[in-house]
């Protein structure tokens, strides 16, 4: 019997003391965000999950962050996993990529070599997975400090084409595309996995 049916049966009189309680499960989806160290992986995370921007350099060992989003009115939770850049953790990587199913690759723009060590990092990506069609940004950040930029946006456009996937350059201090970021690369899972758990909603009457 559906609940409306459920609350027909019961006498008028009694139907004011029913409270429903209603959960409603929303799917998750699991991003990692990958990149060398200092590029401003942490600055971007944390300012999009709170909205504030960090910044004291202090590098991450791995950090884990929840939050809800809504993506073309679907609201879901994103799971963030927020990694380490330094090379003393890389070996951590294969279980992170295991366990995700969105990569954002960050890169400084200031920082040529940042954007060549995403090479080595998207081919394991590729590797773990074993596919082809990963749902992955590459993202340039620090794009308010553009005078000193060692990367064009041209050449990583370039990259990004060979790769297949988009392209954005972000500011974590000046909050240029942050939330961009983050909603592309849910749409992009959304497509290609369509969710890692979409369990029902559930009911409860008191
Ligand atoms: N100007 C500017 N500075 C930034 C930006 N994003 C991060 N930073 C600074 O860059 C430094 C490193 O940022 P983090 O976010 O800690 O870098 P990370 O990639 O997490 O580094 P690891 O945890 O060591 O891998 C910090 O001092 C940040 O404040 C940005 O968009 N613009
Ligand atoms: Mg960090």
């Amino acid at each position: 019997m559906s609940l409306f049916g459920y609350i027909l049966t019961v006498p008028q009189t009694q139907r004011a003391h029913i409270v429903v309680i209603c959960t409603m499960n929303l799917k998750e989806y699991k991003v990692v965000v990958l990149g060398s160290g200092g590029v401003g992986k942490s600055a971007l995370t944390v300012k999009f999950v709170t909205g504030q921007f960090v910044e004291k350099y202090d590098p991450t060992i791995e950090d884990f962050y929840r939050k809800e989003i809504d993506v073309d009115n679907n609201p879901s939770i994103l799971e963030i996993l927020d990694t380490a850049g330094t090379e003393q953790f890389a070996s951590m990587r294969d279980l992170y990529i295991k366990n995700g199913q969105g990569f954002l690759l960050i890169y400084s723009l200031l920082n040529r070599q940042t954007f060549t060590d995403l090479k080595p990092m998207r081919d394991q990506i590729l590797r773990v997975k074993n596919s082809d069609s990963v749902p992955l940004i590459l993202v340039g950040n620090k794009s308010d400090m553009f005078d000193e930029r060692e990367v064009s946006a041209s050449e990583a456009k370039v990259l990004a084409e060979e790769w297949g996937c988009p392209h954005f350059e972000t500011s974590a201090k000046n909050n240029s595309n942050v939330d961009e970021v983050f909603t592309e690369i849910v749409r992009r899972m959304k497509t290609t996995q369509k969710g890692s758990s979409s369990k029902g909603g559930c009911c409860v009457i008191l």
